[in-house]
């Protein structure tokens, strides 16, 4: 079994003027599926490990064998971000339900949220990634650097911003701060408060 690219949810130019569809075009087909190619093709040798979900894989590294440990890390971190990602943009979307009530409990408020929030976006040197997450049933912000997935930290994804340059650098240069301003108007906040539900109710 080999891992596919996902379908987008969405039309590539439906989050313009945020994110042109020319980098939405390239990101998915270009960049996510050489991420799924190269994940399939480490997987090769090993068709015991094609049947497991990345998920399961990322959650514990030290399982996957050392010869392709940090292709898995690598691409199939690459893989798995890219693919919880689409489907939290959207446009028009409200800051509601239980997830903005678990936001504004933790940070006071949605704008200081933000703050941190786009700190943590703006803060990570180099290709990564930054994120909130539930840390033992706790939402909290943080960043990882290139490919790297919460979940190896036993965290849990709730929403995250890819802060690659290949995410922006068409429309934005090398202004990633106008990059993560634009990407609060493209937050699905009805997916973001569906992953947040259903990781709250995990063990
Ligand atoms: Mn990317």
């Amino acid at each position: 079994m080999k891992h596919e690219l996902p379908k987008l949810p969405y039309a590539y130019d439906s989050l313009e003027p945020y994110f042109d569809k020319e980098t939405m075009i390239l990101h998915h087909t270009k960049h996510h599926q050489a991420y799924t190619d190269k994940l399939n093709a480490a997987l090769d040798k090993y068709p015991h490990l094609q049947e497991r979900q990345i998920e399961e894989m990322l959650k514990v590294l030290s399982s996957v064998p050392e010869e392709i440990r940090d292709a898995v890390r690598n691409h199939g971190g690459g893989y798995y971000n890219h693919s919880i990602w689409w489907p939290m943009l959207k446009k028009n979307t409200k800051f509601s339900g239980d997830v903005a009530k678990a936001i504004e409990k933790i940070f006071g408020s949605f704008d200081e949220f933000k703050k941190k929030f786009t700190e943590a976006a703006l803060g990570r040197f180099g290709s990564g990634w930054a994120w909130l997450v539930l840390n033992k049933g706790k939402l909290e912000i943080m960043s990882t650097g290139n490919q790297d997935s919460p979940l190896s930290e036993g965290k849990k994804p709730i929403l995250v911003i890819d802060v690659w340059e290949h995410s922006y650098y068409k429309k934005y240069g090398p202004n990633r701060a106008g990059y993560i301003e634009a990407f609060f108007n493209v937050i699905n906040w009805d997916q973001v408060d569906k992953n947040f539900k259903k990781r709250i109710g995990e063990k």
